[in-house]
This record gives C-alpha cells, sequence and structure tokens, in this order.
C-alpha cells in the first residue's frame, strides 16, 4: 500500500526509481577507493588553526552533505549551528574552558587523563576563538513540530548523528579544511547559549579552518586493517 500508512494518518513516500549513481567498472571502483581511502588518510585531528576566514558556502554545503546521512525511520534527527560570529565563540570558548577546567583538574578520573596524556591536550581552548568556524552539532531526543508543539520520536539517534558527523568531517576535508571534533564535557551550556529548544542536546563541536602554518599533530597511528575488520569470503 502505497500512499497511505495503515497505522497513521502520515503519509507514507512515493516511490520513485533510484536516480542514477556514478557507477563504474571494477577497476575503476577499486581506483576510487584506494583514492579516497588515500585522501581520508591525510585527515587528522588539528588543535593549531589559523585564524584565516573560510566563504560560509563551503560550510552551507558540508551540512547538506551532512544532512545527506542515512537515519533511523529517515528522521534526520540532527541540528547544527554554524558559528563564526567572535562575541558567541567567545562565549563559548570561555564556557568550554570552565568546565574543561574542572574535566583536567581530576572531575575525569586517573584513567582518562592518562589516556589523554599522548594527546598533550589540556584545559586551555584557544581555538574555539582562533578558528574561523565553530560547527555545534544537536542530536534531537525527540522530534517537536516547532508550530504545533506536538511530539513524537526518533530512533537510533547517536548512530544517525554519528552518520551525519562523519559525513561532515569527510566534507570539509576534502574542501581543504583540518577538522577537530571537540567534546568540552559537559556541554550543556551550548543549548541555552545557542537558544535550542528542549528536544535537543549538544553532542559535540567540530571545530573547522585551515591549520595553523606552525601546527603540530600527535605521532599516532591508525589500526591496520586486519586488526579492525576480518572477512567470511
Ligand atoms: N573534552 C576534553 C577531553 C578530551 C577527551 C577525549 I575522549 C579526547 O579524545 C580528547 C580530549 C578536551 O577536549 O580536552
Amino acid at each position: 500500500m502505497h500512499g497511505e500508512n495503515a497505522l497513521s494518518s502520515t503519509p507514507s513516500a512515493e516511490f520513485i526509481p533510484l536516480p542514477k549513481m556514478d557507477t563504474c567498472d571494477d577497476e575503476t571502483m577499486v581506483t576510487q577507493a584506494r583514492e579516497f581511502f588515500q585522501h581520508m588518510q591525510k585527515r587528522r585531528t588539528v588543535r593549531d588553526f589559523s585564524s584565516q576566514a573560510i566563504p560560509q558556502e563551503v560550510i552551507e554545503y558540508a551540512l547538506r552533505t551532512a544532512g545527506s546521512a542515512p537515519s533511523g525511520a529517515n528522521k534526520q534527527p540532527w541540528f547544527f549551528v554554524a558559528i563564526s560570529d567572535p562575541t558567541i565563540k567567545a562565549q563559548i570558548r570561555s564556557a568550554a574552558e570552565k568546565e574543561e577546567k574542572a574535566f583536567y583538574a581530576g572531575k575525569a578520573g586517573k584513567e582518562w587523563l592518562l589516556d589523554l596524556e599522548h594527546l598533550g591536550t589540556d584545559e586551555h581552548k584557544p581555538f574555539l576563538e582562533t578558528a574561523p568556524w565553530l560547527i555545534v552539532v544537536f542530536q534531537q531526543n525527540y522530534a517537536l513540530d516547532p508550530d504545533t508543539g506536538e511530539r513524537s520520536k526518533n530512533y537510533y539517534i547517536h548512530e544517525s548523528v554519528g552518520l551525519a558527523c562523519g559525513l561532515l568531517i569527510a566534507s570539509l576535508h576534502t574542501a581543504g579544511l583540518a577538522t577537530l571534533t571537540h567534546t568540552p564535557s559537559p556541554m550543556n551550556f551550548l543549548r541555552d547559549l545557542l537558544g535550542r529548544p528542549k528536544n535537543e542536546r549538544a553532542v559535540m563541536i567540530i571545530v573547522a579552518g585551515h591549520p595553523d602554518d606552525h601546527a603540530m599533530v600527535p605521532d599516532i597511528t591508525r589500526k591496520a586493517l586486519a586488526e579492525i575488520a576480518d572477512f567470511k569470503s
């Protein structure tokens, strides 16, 4: 039964032929998969940003890409606030550093702090002001109709928002930008600061911009394929 959903008055989607994909022969497929891997392998989490401005249009396309992620029941349970306003960035830095100070002073616990040692992170977050863009990612714990206030359920929220963030980072990286996934802990202050509704919870800040000319990153490696995957072929 197309057109009407038996359980509710919500019309279900009509079906259309699959829009044309960029298909190719096996050899091209391997080449493209390898080249995409090599491209993504150059992505690093960066903490030293240049203040050079980045056109908003780049961020807009990256957010459209994020919004193309698959989601539970196609509820698209995400919202992004992209900030280049220096006053708001300063407010975020100040609130984040307050939380981070407590975190690094012991709130995190010994094991967590030991696990972070090799990354060289601390409570100082200058990049929250230096970088041209901060993208605050919100998950929508339930859908809230802005007009009627009516609530409805969302599904696989963490998975859906995680997928959207992955695509967002891949898009920004492909545009030649450095990114940082930053998770001030806790980050409840972001909802009030950015005037978001009560059904939303901030899950991370994605910092984006050019890297500083002298940016440094920890000398860390990625697990080999055999450590992260098994084939039963
Ligand atoms: N939120 C802190 C701590 C932190 C936690 C993890 I897990 C990291 O991979 C990196 C940092 C901070 O941003 O410094």
